[in-house]
């Protein structure tokens, strides 16, 4: 069945939207009015009692982003992504309806859970008209934070994603684990990026990404209430297919306290953030005087081989006092719980694999390799002992940037282009600079990771392209069900 399907999914331009609103939209985006609609989160979905049932439905969509009547694929009808709230322990079942006429499937991404069978098994396609159950128990001692589902069907991933299929998983806890953060109301923000071809189709991703629209929460430029002094938990996910997001909040900063789930052992102060494809961030704002402040996504471009994503007014930031809400407390100092897992370093003493990865591309062909070869659905290309602790060195000899990807762990970047990387947090992605390379830490240690998953580039036009390759992790005492790693060096 795969890449036999076309994909239906089309732009429906609003009468007046021919490219005309759009291009004017990207050379200098409107002015957003302080009546702007509310930011507000999606549909959201809450565990009771341990178990979360949810249903959800992929289907073709028309839905309005802003004043643009769009068709993508979305779940349950909402372009932003439906919200599902976990506690560690719970149990996640999740039923997938597929109405689209290709096959999709989901992969929960940062979660450290089991990839076999109806767990977090991103290798089970589900056909169309098919269902398919995931069954996904949070272990009690799981990281929390901002995680995200989405579609991870090969040689499909692009467009579905682009079209609407992802949505958000929180576990609750991260505020636990940076006490300072409990008093703040939280926003979560989720970045969207549309980009249909000038014919309003999306049957091929156009390319370049010259029409795009930027949306939080799926809404096109909502408006963000703030009091004057007061400091917020703003969690932003990257939830798009290709796209960079570069952030700067009109006279403001930001202080970074969270970075893929997980809490920065040493918060940074910034004027801007990059957020690379599938990474969060959470960061704080604190309001200056009452007034309205711009949140623009600048322009981005991942290189001479890459894209350039426009620059976009993203939200307006409306700091003003709010007499039915008590007056902001000043924020607590800083400090992350020594309870939290993911702040601590993978131990190095004991190297037991170190493996070379090379992603590069052939402007010829339009493929993307990891060592020289695409994705093969039948082929395992690495396989790894339960237990093992390994060093990856993950080059990029193209240029353009990759974002490096693995299901079922989180690592640690130990240097990037030899310059060593203070230890600040877990991740479960990292940019690989072009031209350069990426030291990470990898522990194979959880038994709940036992069975074939993915690494792969999460800018999804390169996966879909082949960028991906298959890991086994098998338990030694059984054996791998593969043989694998011949083209890797093991000591
Ligand atoms: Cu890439």
């Amino acid at each position: 069945m795969r890449g036999s399907l076309p994909l239906v999914i089309a732009l429906v331009w609003a009468t007046q939207a021919i490219a005309g609103p759009f291009d004017a939209l990207l050379r200098r985006p409107p002015a957003i009015s302080p009546q702007a609609a509310p930011l507000q989160t999606p549909l959201e979905y809450r565990s009771q009692n341990g178990q979360l049932n949810v249903t959800l439905e992929a289907k073709e969509t028309d839905t309005m982003v802003g004043p643009y009547a769009v068709r993508g694929a979305t779940y349950n009808g909402v372009y932003g992504g439906p919200v599902l709230h976990l506690k560690r322990g719970d149990v996640l079942h999740l039923k997938l309806i597929n109405h689209l006429a290709q096959e999709t499937n989901i992969h929960f991404h940062g979660l450290e859970v089991s990839p076999l069978d109806h767990g977090d098994n991103a290798m089970h396609m589900v056909q169309p008209g098919e269902t398919w159950d995931y069954e996904i128990p949070i272990p009690a001692d799981h990281p929390p934070g901002v995680f995200w589902y989405h579609t991870h069907g090969h040689q499909f991933a692009e467009r579905q994603l682009m079209g609407g299929l992802s949505g958000t998983l929180i576990i609750d806890g991260f505020q636990d684990e940076v006490p300072a953060t409990k008093p703040l109301t939280e926003r979560l923000l989720v970045l969207k990026d549309f980009a249909p071809d000038k014919a309003g189709s999306l049957q091929s991703v156009p390319k370049p990404f010259h029409l795009t629209l930027k949306t939080v929460n799926g809404q096109f430029q909502p408006r963000i209430d703030i009091q004057p002094g007061e400091t917020q938990l703003w969690r932003l996910s990257n939830q798009t297919a290709n796209a960079y997001f570069r952030l700067s909040l009109q006279d403001h900063s930001f202080t970074i306290v969270g970075h893929d789930s997980h809490p920065l052992v040493n918060p940074q102060v910034t004027r801007e953030i990059i957020i690379a494809p599938a990474e969060r961030t959470d960061v704080l704002v604190t309001a200056g005087a009452a007034g309205s402040y711009t949140l623009v996504a600048e322009k981005t471009t991942t290189g001479p081989a890459g894209d350039m994503f426009g620059a976009q007014d993203l939200a307006l930031m409306v700091s003003a006092v709010d007499s039915a809400r008590p007056p902001p407390a000043p924020l607590a100092a800083l400090s992350v719980s020594a309870n939290a897992r993911t702040s601590k370093p993978i131990p190095g003493d004991r190297i037991d694999a170190e493996r070379m990865f090379t992603f590069s591309s052939d402007p010829a062909t339009g493929l993307f390799f990891i060592n020289h070869a695409t994705f093969d659905h039948e082929e395992v290309n690495v396989s790894v002992p339960l237990g093992n602790i390994e060093e990856w060195t993950l080059r990029n000899s193209a240029d353009e940037l990759h974002t490096f990807h693995i299901h079922q762990v989180t690592f640690q970047v130990l240097s990037i282009n030899g310059k060593p990387v203070p230890f600040n947090g877990l991740v479960d992605t990292v940019d690989l600079p072009i031209h350069g390379e990426v030291k990470v830490r990898i522990a194979f240690t959880d038994p709940l990771i036992v069975g074939r998953f993915m690494f792969h580039c999460h800018i999804l036009e390169h996966e879909d392209k082949g960028m991906m390759q298959q890991i086994e992790v098998y338990d030694p005492k059984v054996g791998p069900m593969s043989d694998a790693s011949a083209s890797t060096h093991q000591h």
